[in-house]
């Protein structure tokens, strides 16, 4: 805009992110599994510190971070979609609460199920095959440099795409390049796997298909689908 009147910027700085969904109580929520569960592909100590830790901790300050703030029973989704309207501590914090807790759901003891008929067409349609899907994550996963995560997510036109996050951003963030619904996520911060597979983090983004909870994402993947339509 070529003119901004003094009026009109003073509306913008009291402009107030206001939330008009259903209230939501943010809690931390249990592990689906003992931390001895995943193993041998994800060891007991790193998740009992993973869990108890550090997504206890991005919890904590999350909930501290919204406390008597207008966002403080807002959907997370509704959250990450004005994000750059929020502080860095409610970013990283509210990442990090939100991605762990799904990626504890996208993993089971010994892997459980296969991808569902819909899900395997629409990789196909995406990937040519799983195998070049997982080999695209796989890179995604190792080429992060640094702390973050990779995504499998569908997109608003309802096609499958692979990507990276840096630190505890995700793909439902206004901040993020390729904006999606997260369906897959692999936590490749070092504390994620570091005390058993030291810096080969290629060998512990191997280990996660071993582990992946089809089910759990086929479901994700249903619901990404029914709520473009
Ligand atoms: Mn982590």
């Amino acid at each position: 805009m070529a003119c901004v009147s003094p009026s009109t910027e003073q509306k913008q700085v009291e402009e107030k992110i206001v939330y008009t969904g259903e209230a939501v109580t943010h809690e931390f929520p249990a592990l689906p599994y003992d931390y001895d569960a995943l193993e041998p592909y994800i060891d007991a100590t790193t998740m009992e510190l993973h869990y108890s830790r550090h997504h206890r901790a991005y919890y904590n300050n999350f909930i501290n971070a919204v406390k008597d703030t207008e966002i403080e029973n807002a959907s997370m989704e509704f959250i990450f979609n004005n994000i750059s309207k929020f502080s860095t501590t409610v970013r990283n914090n509210g990442g990090g609460y939100y991605n762990h807790t799904m990626f504890w759901e996208i993993m089971a003891p010994g892997g459980q199920g296969e991808p569902s008929a819909e899900l395997a067409s629409a990789i196909e349609e995406t990937f040519g095959s799983l195998e070049t899907m997982k080999s695209e994550f796989n890179n995604a996963a190792s080429s992060q440099f640094g702390s973050g995560w990779a995504w499998l997510i569908v997109k608003d036109n309802g096609k499958l795409a692979v990507m990276g996050t840096a630190n505890q951003d995700n793909p439902l963030m206004d901040v993020v390049q390729t904006r999606g619904i997260p369906v897959i996520a692999l936590d490749v911060w070092e504390h994620a796997y570091y005390l058993k597979y030291q810096n080969k983090r290629g060998d512990y983004i191997q280990s996660f298909w071993f582990i992946i909870n089809w089910d759990e994402v086929n479901q994700r993947y249903a619901q990404a689908i029914k709520s473009l339509q």
